[in-house]
């Protein structure tokens, strides 16, 4: 709009005048893009939407800030340039697809206040939302040989769940941490919410997501002697040893 009613202004304007305006318009146009947040689409302050601020509460129970948590993902935070970046789901599948961020962002959200244990001892209560996988898996015809799914990283991070699991559980991968989209290092652009299993089941900076018969092979900590289902309760993290125990 600005910039169509500085032109308009510009056309019916003497040419005495114009050199001015090229100025003025070489001064305003890039403060105004600066505020809009130089043209990041991911800019809470864009289209009028409101600033993005985390919230501290919900129904009563107290969160666990998302910026209190210390990022000990095996190459640090991942800084996923969104315009490339794609969900890929392939394998074991009827209609292979590629997902841009837009596109998951605009499908049915479900709000889950979910723990996050770590193996290492610390646990967050955190207000996640995002997609259902399962409604996913539904739209890319998952088939009936497909048991396990594999999640792959950008950070060259993997592991796997079972189909099963993942539909009895309507499981969630998240695009919002505490009303906030994630952050670099809580796994922008999304975080796999694997309720009731240990962090490393829970995938960050998803890429690409694997339909195949068998994935137990999969899994960067699995594959280093962690229990491959990674069920919360069922171990115990033994500091000695640094490992978990059953
Ligand atoms: N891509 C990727 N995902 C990952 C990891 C990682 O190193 N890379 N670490 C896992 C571990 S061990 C934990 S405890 C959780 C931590 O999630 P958070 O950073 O949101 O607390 O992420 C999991 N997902
Ligand atoms: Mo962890």
């Amino acid at each position: 709009i600005y910039v169509t009613k500085l032109s308009a202004m510009l056309a019916r304007n003497e040419q005495a005048m114009l050199p001015l305006f090229r100025k003025a318009l070489f001064v305003i146009l890039p403060l105004f893009t600066a505020a809009c947040g130089g043209g990041n689409s991911t800019s809470p302050m864009q289209d009028n939407e409101p600033v993005v601020v985390e919230i501290f509460e919900y129904m009563g129970e107290k969160l666990t800030s998302v910026t209190k948590l210390r990022d000990n993902s095996i190459q640090g935070p991942q800084a996923v340039n969104i315009n490339s970046w794609r969900l890929k789901v392939d394998g074991l599948v009827d209609n292979p697809r590629e997902f841009t961020y837009e596109e998951l962002l605009a499908r049915d959200t479900i709000k889950r206040l979910v723990w996050l244990h770590c193996v290492d001892g610390w646990s967050a209560k955190i207000l996640w939302e995002g997609f259902s996988l399962a409604r996913l898996f539904e739209e890319v015809g998952v088939q009936i040989s497909a048991r396990h799914a594999i999640f792959y990283a950008e950070d060259g991070y993997h592991n796997y769940l079972s189909v099963n699991y993942i539909t009895v559980n309507d499981i969630i991968v998240a695009t919002h941490a505490n009303g906030k989209p994630l952050s670099e290092s809580r796994g922008f652009p999304l975080h796999v919410i694997s309720q009731s299993k240990y962090g490393y089941k829970w995938c960050k900076w998803v890429t690409r997501i694997e339909l195949v018969k068998d994935g137990s092979q999969a899994g960067f900590y699995e594959n280093r002697g962690y229990p491959r289902e990674g069920n919360v309760g069922e171990h115990y993290y033994d500091p000695d040893e640094n490992r978990l125990r059953p």
